[in-house]
């Protein structure tokens, strides 16, 4: 039994089967972690999700910003966009069982497993997380979040797209709550030290604006010892954070690059290069 986890597949769903193959995975036996983007930009969205679904009790997944987005386009009245690959998905009649399916996975995922060195607890979010949120306010607005998406995803995904507040302030009400949490975990990629987040930086590491940096470069009120955070989202970072306990796994196979798998018992990683279609 092993467990891995990959970044963002965004459809490109040879590269996927190519990676399972490559770890020799077995849907009997082992866990999959997908750190969300699970869908568009790439070619086959549609048969990424019909292979998850049919394994759905091995895998644990987060939402990332595209899959944000194609279910504000199914339920709510979000416009699709010219640069979306989700045609064959929305004409499948599956269409809804995959959409209910997705309505139904956090923001933030946590496991322990066994490794080498004993038990260690792994927590998968798609972006990151604010430095100066905790760890028990993380748990709080999952399920706020989680419990409101379920519930009402409508309503729900229309305040993930409203203008997201770029800190995170104790006073705020439900719907800010959901709309901050939300941004804040699936698109974060730099921030002061006191969490304020900079959304319109798109770049890598290098020519960030003055009292910016990575969210995991900042002392983190979330991380523990034998804790590690597993992300996706950030491609330019081309999976280096240079640090043990927080990984990046997005290495940028939608755009030319390559898929990463990594098992999280000892963090090897694998590596499928794009392949082109
Ligand atoms: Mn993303």
């Amino acid at each position: 039994m092993a467990n891995y986890a990959l970044g963002d597949i965004q459809g490109c769903f040879e590269e996927f089967k190519a990676a399972l193959a490559k770890v020799k995975f077995n849907s009997k036996k082992d866990f999959l972690w997908l750190t969300g983007d699970l869908i568009n930009r790439g070619p086959d969205s549609l048969e990424l999700l019909q292979y998850i679904y049919e394994i759905k009790d091995r895998v644990h997944i987060v939402l990332g910003n595209h899959d944000l987005h194609f279910l504000a386009c199914f339920y709510s009245d979000r416009r699709i966009s010219k640069k979306d690959t989700l045609i064959e998905l929305f004409a499948s009649e599956d269409c809804k069982t995959y959409a209910d399916f997705l309505v139904n996975q956090p923001l933030l995922f946590l496991k322990e497993i066994k490794s080498k060195n004993g038990v260690k607890e792994i927590a998968m979010v798609h972006a990151g997380i604010p430095p100066n949120l905790n760890f028990d306010q993380c748990l709080k607005l999952n399920s706020l979040f989680q419990n409101s998406l379920k519930k009402d995803p409508k309503k729900t995904l229309k305040r993930v797209f409203d203008k997201s507040p770029p800190i995170f302030k104790a006073n705020f009400k439900k719907n800010e709550k959901i709309s901050y949490f939300s941004n804040a975990l699936t698109r974060i990629r730099i921030c002061k030290e006191n969490g304020n987040i900079k959304y319109s930086h798109k770049g890598g590491l290098k020519n960030l604006p003055k009292n910016y940096n990575a969210w995991f470069n900042f002392p983190s009120k979330f991380l523990f010892k034998n804790r590690e955070l597993i992300f996706g989202h950030w491609a330019a970072l081309d999976g280096k954070t240079n640090l043990d306990n927080v990984i990046g796994l997005d290495t940028g196979c939608v755009w030319g690059g390559k898929l990463t798998i990594m098992r999280l018992e000892d963090n090897k990683k694998y590596y499928i290069k794009n392949i082109k279609k």
